[in-house]
């Protein structure tokens, strides 16, 4: 496979200004027929036209009305070029493919008998020949011919401008987008469906349709999402002035889905998953992913459509910003600062759980990478959630009121653009006089910034100093960092643990609470006058920088932090502290086989945090949760993954012991009854009620047992039901799991999204061996060609069930070599992604890793490789 560079990057050849596409949908047999209107770009050197294709058949060409012969273009794999074209050209070609046979979900496809289109990020090529990169940007009309009985809706971007008849049992409909755009955001939807439509009326008193697409029998789960994308339109106009520019937005669910959802201009199309819900089959994680994926890719109508990607290396410039952007708003719907603070919290367990072991392996990569085999395979959490990460800290440093003149500054310079990172940063830069010429880096280094604080206090001149140090690990390609432009948000605490107020040489702080550091050398000591006591000093408050901190707390330090930070992200981090030390040594002691012990001074802070009820329930429930095996295994330099293990549950089982009574009067105390509502507040008791739950049922009595298995059988809503399903199979009572497990199944198998549930509570669980996924995987449900169905029993495996996956006789790691390749040959990126799960494997002891290496080395060695695949293990091995 060949391997793309940024460096190389050329303007195209031709730019197109309008493309005519006419399609004859048939599963077997579809015939696209393309016009498009191109002329040579002043900017490129070269004369030949440069068309990409790739899994189509090409029936004709023809060039300004004349039909080409063989000899007149080259046809090899994945491009079509035409040389020495003329200065305007009008190009009409007809391609042929199946969508029933692309298993791949890029291109046009089939679900369920209907048809879907994935263009992003290169699928547009696998429906016509066409220069398929972001930087040619076009306006598309699109007829749409099918059978009107099995399709009769037709859909694609922009506006209906024509529909009828056609006699013979077919219809067709003709949309016209007014707006510019690249390839990867065009879509069309041919299908039985039915839709929830609402009339709509902008702030500037337009008014506009917006519908919601799915499959007969599912109106009744189509609401939240409407109402999310009422909250998203009227959050983008008031937080940013953003308006729909469309009369019409239209939002299609499909089962078969590789991806969260699809921003294609006013058609986005959506993962069932993240569209589909009510009470009985959603949990509150559900309503919360829906509201913010509708919101993401309502929010790329500006980030993302109006002003677009030159190339795919700025990916993280439409993806960064637009989940900071879903980040913001879901916040904003909270509205309170708790609230606002649990959010950030969730952001910063993603990134310990994902972004930072993917920064710190194999396939580190910058927010801006330099190369690529397969773009696919960077829409990752680096391109997301640190690309976000590097979004916020601009807001960070220049506040609210300044990000909003950078985002005005923005549009202003690049709407119809296609553009770079650095125009984002340089609009940023711009409108609030700032240099931000070093906060590139956070663009071009990869790898987990560390940041060492060290303290001195001075009692006689009242003097605090706060020396803060930076270094990142050698990443793949960049052995060597140059120093990060680093917001550090710092707090001082006083012994009654009020905040201090703030005075820092050569920083304007005012006395404030907080105030924001800029660390840009890779080390620097900031001075606190005034300072009356001796403080606990709260770092990096609100999560200000994606970094590893360090410092050297001690236990009451931590403890004093944990009650008292009035930052609530901080005063989560000190609990995480807290209880990270002592898992780590807990493993150390598993490891050495050592007498296990947890102190009291932790069991008590954990008492009082969960009966503290002036603290948010969602927040408690947060403080409560326990660094995840992942997140601890990314602390360790040799990860021994049962010793995790048995450390985590010992530690668990330790707490649930100690704080029964305390666990039983929460979980009574924060009931919901009623009718079922996601908003946070009752989402937050629902969370800390089922966590109470599921310690009771770590080592259940019989009253226990009973407290789960009725609420199990009386749950109004899935998140209770679920819970309790959960706590059942965690229960060590096969008995009591399999039944509940059976009568879930009965109940919900037409509902493919709790089915997806159900394979996944399995798969997850530490009970469920290799052997019982593999008996799993027989049931009728299963399917590896929908990638949820897979997702839920496979990645669940691989990725949530540490303990069983790392097997000390590596048959786990077969499985996965087995399904690597079984995906491979139905769905490149899916496959990929299951092949990331072996990123880490260097990491682990020694009799793990020859197992590792022999599964990863299997995968490589298959003869019909994807790119994808071949992309990922290829650098796990190197
Ligand atoms: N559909 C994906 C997203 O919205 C890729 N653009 O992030
Ligand atoms: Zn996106």
């Amino acid at each position: 496979p060949q391997t793309i560079y940024r460096k190389d990057y050329t303007p195209p050849s031709f730019l197109v200004d309008s493309v005519e596409l006419g399609f004859d949908l048939d599963p077997a047999r579809t015939v696209v027929a393309s016009r498009i209107q191109m002329r040579h770009n002043p900017a490129s050197t070269s004369r030949s036209i440069e068309l990409h294709g790739e899994h189509i058949e090409l029936v004709l060409v023809r060039l300004n009305g004349k039909v080409l012969k063989p000899s007149q273009y080259k046809l090899t794999a994945g491009m079509l070029t035409i040389p020495k074209a003329p200065d305007e050209v009008t190009l009409d070609i007809e391609t042929v493919l199946a969508p029933q046979d692309n298993t791949s979900l890029s291109g046009l496809y089939v679900s369920n008998h209907n048809f879907f289109t994935q263009c992003e990020a290169e699928g547009f090529r696998r429906i016509t020949f066409f220069p398929d990169r972001p930087d040619v940007m076009a306006k598309y009309t699109v007829m749409l011919r099918a059978d009107k009985d099995n399709y009769p809706v037709l859909l694609s971007n922009g506006n209906l401008i024509e529909e009828g008849d056609l006699g013979d049992g077919r219809h067709y409909a003709k949309w016209e987008d007014p707006f510019k755009k690249p390839s990867y955001l065009f879509a069309l939807v041919a299908a039985r469906l039915v839709c929830q439509e609402e009339r709509y009326t902008l702030k500037s008193g337009r008014e506009v349709l917006l519908q919601v697409w799915v499959e007969d029998g599912n109106l009744d789960k189509t609401d939240y999402a409407m109402q999310s994308l009422k909250n998203s339109i009227r959050w983008d106009e008031e937080r940013f002035g953003l308006e729909l520019d469309l009369d019409r937005f239209m939002i299609v669910a499909v089962g078969d889905f590789n991806m969260g959802a699809m921003e294609n201009k006013g058609l986005n199309i959506f993962n069932t998953k993240y569209v589909l819900a009510n009470a009985r089959v959603a949990t509150d994680v559900d309503y919360a992913g829906i509201e913010a994926v509708v919101g993401h890719e309502y929010f790329h109508n500006w980030t993302g459509n109006r002003v677009t990607c030159r190339d795919w290396f700025q990916l993280s410039l439409k993806e960064g910003l637009t989940v900071f952007r879903d980040q913001e708003f879901s916040a904003d719907m909270i509205g309170t600062d708790t609230g606002r603070a649990v959010t950030r919290i969730d952001q910063v367990r993603t990134l310990r759980q994902a972004q930072f072991p993917e920064d710190a392996g194999p396939m580190a990569h910058p927010v801006r990478p330099d190369s690529f085999v397969e773009i696919n395979n960077f829409y990752t959490v680096t391109i997301y959630e640190k690309g976000a990460e590097v979004v916020r800290m601009y807001q960070t440093l220049v506040g609210r009121d300044g990000f909003r003149k950078g985002m005005d500054l923005y549009f202003e310079r690049h709407d119809g653009q296609a553009v770079q990172c650095d125009d984002f940063r340089a609009a940023m830069a711009d409108a609030n006089g700032r240099d931000f010429s070093q906060f590139e880096r956070w663009y071009s280094q990869a790898g987990t910034p560390v940041v060492t604080a060290s303290t001195r206090y001075d009692a006689a001149s009242r003097t605090f100093e706060l020396t803060l140090a930076q270094s990142c690990p050698a990443t793949p390609g960049q052995p060597k960092k140059l120093p990060f432009h680093i917001p550090v948000t710092v707090g001082l605490l006083a012994a009654d643990g009020r905040d201090l107020p703030l005075h820092v040489d050569g920083v304007v702080s005012n006395g404030a609470a907080s105030v924001v550091l800029e660390l840009t050398q890779a080390s620097q000591t900031f001075r606190f006058t005034n300072v009356t006591e001796l403080p606990v000093p709260s770092l990096l408050r609100d999560f200000s920088a994606p970094v590893v901190l360090e410092y050297d707390y001690t236990d009451e330090e931590l403890l004093h932090l944990f009650r008292h930070d009035s930052d609530p992200v901080n005063r989560w981090e000190a609990g995480q502290r807290l209880a990270m030390e002592r898992l780590l040594k807990l493993t150390g002691a598993v490891a050495a086989g050592e007498h296990l012990a947890l102190d009291d001074t932790f069991i008590e802070a954990q008492r009082a945090l969960l009966a503290d009820d002036t603290l948010d329930p969602a927040f408690r429930e947060l403080a409560l949760i326990l660094p995840s095996e992942t997140i601890i295994a990314e602390r360790m330099a040799q990860v021994d993954p049962q010793a995790i293990h048995a450390a985590r549950q010992f530690m668990r089982r330790t707490i649930a012991a100690a704080l029964k009574p305390e666990l039983l009067a929460q979980y009574h105390a924060n009931q919901t009854p009623g009718e079922y509502s996601p908003d946070a507040l009752s989402a937050g008791k629902r969370a800390l009620k089922n966590l109470a739950l599921s310690y009771l049922l770590i080592a259940p009595g019989e009253q226990e047992l009973a407290l789960a298995q009725q609420q199990f059988d009386g749950a109004g809503n899935m998140t209770d039901r679920a819970a309790a399903l959960g706590a059942l199979i965690h229960s060590g009572s096969p008995s009591h799991a399999q039944a509940a497990l059976a009568s879930f199944y009965a109940d919900f198998e037409n509902e493919a999204l709790v089915v997806d549930k159900w394979f996944a509570m399995q798969a997850a669980a530490p009970s469920t061996d290799v052997q019982a996924v593999r008996q799993l995987m027989t049931h009728p449900a299963f399917t590896l060609k929908n990638p949820n169905r897979a997702r839920s029993l496979i990645f669940n495996f691989t990725n949530g069930n540490p303990s069983q996956f790392h097997a000390a006789d590596g048959s786990g790691y077969a499985f996965w070599a087995e399904q690597v390749i079984a995906l491979d040959a139905l769905n490149p990126q899916v496959a990929a992604r299951l092949a990331r799960s072996m990123d880490r494997w260097r990491r682990y002891v020694p009799a793990l890793q020859s197992h590792m290496r022999d599964a990863l080395e299997k995968v490589a060695g298959q003869a019909s490789l994807s790119n994808d695949v071949m992309e990922v293990v290829s650098k796990a091995l190197a």
